[in-house]
């Protein structure tokens, strides 16, 4: 049964159960990647490949950036580690301070965690406390949206929408229900950036609270833009139409930021882009850049405030992770917001947009292309399926464009772009270029 270690230079890849891979069919024809600078990885056959994704929609500044590399390293020598509860580090207090003067209105608290799906999580159980300790303790029930994407913990796949990661795991929390999603080839095909159609879905809310009763409902969470279900931008005044039915009925409303955060759409929250002041915001990924996990919410005054109500010598919320604040993490955070700031990366994305714009749409007319969405630095090109084999278009486009030197990134039968911040125009024409390709001999 055991066997003797193999040895360190072994090539076998058994041993890692890859997330979210095809993991035989990876290991048979492994795409592994060993350096990272700028705009490219480096595979291990030495080729570059441009990074047409950040990654997973995280490495917003570029790959290897100098002062968040030097932050990192002079942190790990003077302080490695801290915890976080009942102790401090003066890095964390610095970081939530820079976090919040970014955030609009009185989005003014950050409790840290370590991912998007923690970040998730405590959201939702911050709603549901939040309720119960004004007195409202009935208000359980949260809402999420079909094809939404919470991130992996049980309170995520439970608001979110993806059937694939829902259907496994049993039944996940009692009391949530989904909002319909917002797209509709039939009535929003090849639009640019927000679709006119859509604002009365965020009327279904009203469908639900007749249903359950405002006093029975915490909160309310929805990606902005939804980005791993194929960058499903929210039509024009959805989002405010959302605002007001939760205000009407004193119901949460939480935006997973974790894609959207951060300069994806030309602003530093999706808050601020569309002008709706959310009361919970779950950030994460570019954050630090990538370079050190960490997520957050930030969570508006009044429902910090509720908290503080407490004696003072009692902890207020029984709630916190081992890596709450890591002090690499908050020294990779505050150089990352350092360069955000001096390159000003959050206005170039905004000024880059119509030019990502036009470029992803002069796809349209590519044989199998259906549709193509964009919004700030997100471009999404949606392919209809072969018959009887769902999902192997875009795949087969995957893996044709690394072959050419592109890293995208798919879900169903789309495939999504989200270059990190620093892009040049003449690498979003090779992009383009080569998605046109590939799509192309992918037919
Ligand atoms: N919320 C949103 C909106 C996300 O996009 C999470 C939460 C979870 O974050 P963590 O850090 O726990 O993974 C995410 C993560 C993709 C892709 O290809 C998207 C994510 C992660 C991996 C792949 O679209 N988003």
């Amino acid at each position: 049964m055991s066997s003797a270690p193999l040895p360190a230079n072994s090539n076998n890849l058994d041993a890692f159960w890859m997330p979210f891979t095809a993991n035989r069919a990876f290991k048979a024809n492994p795409r592994m990647l060993v350096k990272a600078e700028g705009m490219h990885y480096t595979n291990q056959e030495g080729r570059q490949i441009l990074d047409a994704t950040a990654g997973l929609w995280c490495v917003n500044a570029g790959h290897g950036r100098q002062k968040i590399v030097e932050a990192v390293q002079k942190q790990v020598k003077e302080l490695d580690y801290a915890p976080s509860f009942q102790w401090g580090h003066p890095k964390a207090f610095e970081l939530a301070a820079r976090l919040v003067a970014m955030t609009p209105g009185d989005l003014n608290h950050v409790f840290y965690t370590n991912s998007g799906s923690e970040a998730v999580d405590t959201a939702l159980k911050i709603a549901l406390a939040y309720h119960r300790a004004r007195g409202e303790g009935t208000r359980t029930r949260l809402i999420g949206r079909e094809r939404g994407y919470h991130g992996v913990g049980f309170g995520g796949i439970s608001v979110g929408g993806m059937v694939a990661n829902r259907k496994w795991f049993g039944t996940a929390l009692p009391g949530v229900d989904h909002l319909p999603h917002t797209h509709s080839l039939k009535d929003m095909a090849f639009s640019k950036d927000q679709p006119s159609w859509g604002a009365h879905l965020a009327e279904d809310l009203e469908r639900l609270v007749a249903l359950h009763d405002a006093s029975n409902i915490a909160a309310v969470i929805v990606e902005p833009v939804a980005g791993s279900t194929g960058g499903l931008v929210p039509p024009v005044g959805y989002l405010k139409r959302l605002r007001e039915i939760c205000d009407k009925h004193g119901i949460l409303l939480i935006f997973d930021e974790v894609i959207t955060g951060f300069g994806r759409l030309g602003s530093a929250f999706a808050s601020e882009k569309f002008d709706v002041i959310p009361d919970m915001m779950t950030i994460a990924k570019g954050v630090t850049n990538a370079t050190v996990p960490m997520g957050g919410v930030i969570a508006r005054k009044g429902i910090y405030d509720t908290f503080m109500n407490a004696p003072e010598n009692t902890i207020e919320l029984f709630h916190g992770y081992t890596y709450s604040a890591h002090p690499l993490a908050a020294a990779a955070g505050l150089a990352t917001l350092d360069v955000y700031k001096e390159e000003g990366l959050f206005q170039r994305a905004a000024e880059l947009t119509p030019y990502l714009q036009e470029a992803v749409h002069s796809l349209k007319g590519t044989p199998s292309v259906i549709d193509i969405r964009n919004i700030g630095m997100i471009g999404a090109v949606e392919m209809e399926s072969r018959p009887g084999k769902p999902g192997t278009r875009a795949y087969d486009v995957f893996l044709k464009a690394y072959e050419a030197g592109i890293m995208f990134r798919t879900t169903g039968e789309t495939v999504t772009i989200s270059p990190p911040l620093i892009v040049e125009k003449g690498q979003i024409d090779q992009m383009i270029d080569t998605l046109g390709k590939c799509i192309k001999a992918a037919a």
